[in-house]
């Protein structure tokens, strides 16, 4: 897809004009642009295409990114010993937080925060417990955001119910006849379908609470600055009602995952207990004081029920011919898939330990 993306810049409120663009890679999702322009004062913008035909809400999804953004903002300068920067929406000239262009495509704008980085898989105890602080953060200063104002940008994100039901339709139409290859992850899928069951039951039955939650904590959706402190949560787009099982879920099987997510080689998959339990005390840390006794208790089997549901997602696209994800070769989906398979595996060996690690941490913070 060719896009414009000089003209696309100046239909929003920037100092200067831009002078170069590059392509960044990392998501599968949308497509996102560093901006680099000719003002000293303002040379960086961070430019994305938000892929309306899984965002089907974009204007919902941008209220809520302003709303979040603004909560937090407010928060945070209100707390100057809390050294975290928010996202900052750029609106465009007509003053709308996104541009729709001619062809019915969606972009938005952010100041691109420079000097920051962000890793993939993390190996260091130090920068875990960080992170987990951070997400952690980011649900507490949002809990008292009301739930009421922010809309559900993918609905059913997260359900459990919804997301097998799909599975089992994809499988029955199997469009792209690949279900053939995939009989020892259906009977993966099938042997943990009622464990997995009890998340959205516990949900349904009101006894965990929803809250506004950022539903896509992969780890490198924190950046951190040159010193390795947490500086600033990104991605968005999935910020929405959910449960805070979801935000550390996610974090762990992304974070504390001794391989990358597409991995070939599955005897590099494993959980690295160590990072495991940095994130959780940084996590701990700062959402104690929020958290209801059904939220800790579920929060070790979060990991392995968050890596299940996007195992299965990816073996879902599989199935469909790769519709949703972005994948660089026809057996992408099905390697994403295997490595989340493997690292149930290695947690599933480990649920005594991942356990007694939180209760060690809730200890901590009850001391
Ligand atoms: C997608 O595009 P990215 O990497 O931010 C997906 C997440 C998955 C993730 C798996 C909106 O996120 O849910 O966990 O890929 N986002 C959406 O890597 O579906
Ligand atoms: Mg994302």
């Amino acid at each position: 897809m060719e896009r414009d993306i000089k003209e696309i810049v100046t239909h929003f409120r920037i100092t200067g004009e831009c002078q170069d663009f590059e392509k960044n890679t990392t998501g599968h999702i949308n497509e996102s642009y560093f901006i680099k322009t000719n003002s000293a004062d303002h040379p960086g913008y961070f430019l994305q295409w938000i892929n309306h035909n899984i965002f089907k809400n974009v204007e919902g999804l941008m209220d809520n990114i302003c709303a979040v953004t603004a909560h937090l903002a407010a928060k945070l300068s209100e707390n100057k010993d809390l050294a975290f920067k928010v996202l900052e929406v750029i609106l465009c000239e007509n003053g709308k937080n996104h541009y729709l262009d001619p062809e019915g495509h969606y972009w938005r704008l952010y100041t691109f925060i420079s000097g920051a980085h962000g890793y993939n898989v993390v190996d260091n105890a130090k920068i875990a417990y960080e992170g987990g602080k951070a997400f952690g953060l980011f649900m507490s200063l949002l809990a008292d955001l009301p739930l009421g104002g922010i809309s559900e940008t993918i609905p059913d994100f997260h359900n459990m119910e919804k997301r097998l039901y799909t599975f089992n339709q994809s499988l029955a139409a199997d469009k792209a006849d690949r279900v053939k290859e995939i009989s020892s992850q259906i009977e993966f899928v099938k042997m943990r379908t009622g464990q997995m069951l009890t998340i959205p039951a516990l949900i349904k039955s009101g006894k965990l609470p929803m809250r506004i939650t950022h539903n896509d904590t992969k780890f490198n959706n924190i950046l951190f600055d040159s010193s390795d402190h947490a500086l600033c949560i990104v991605d968005l787009d999935t910020v929405m009602p959910g449960s805070i099982l979801f935000d550390f879920g996610d974090s762990i099987r992304t974070g504390a995952n001794t391989a990358v997510e597409d991995e070939k080689d599955l005897s590099e998959v494993d959980i690295n207990l160590p990072i495991y339990e940095a994130y959780t005390r940084g996590f701990l840390k700062s959402t104690f004081s929020t958290l209801t006794e059904v939220e800790i208790e579920n929060l070790s089997f979060s990991a392995r029920f968050m890596t299940f549901i996007i195992g299965l997602r990816f073996l879902t696209d599989f199935v469909d011919g790769d519709t949703y994800f972005r994948t660089s070769y026809p057996e992408h989906n099905l390697d994403r898939a295997k490595v989340q398979f493997r690292l149930i595996e290695a947690m599933e060996k480990k649920a005594d330990i991942m356990q007694a690690i939180v209760m060690q941490a809730v200890e901590e913070e009850n001391a």
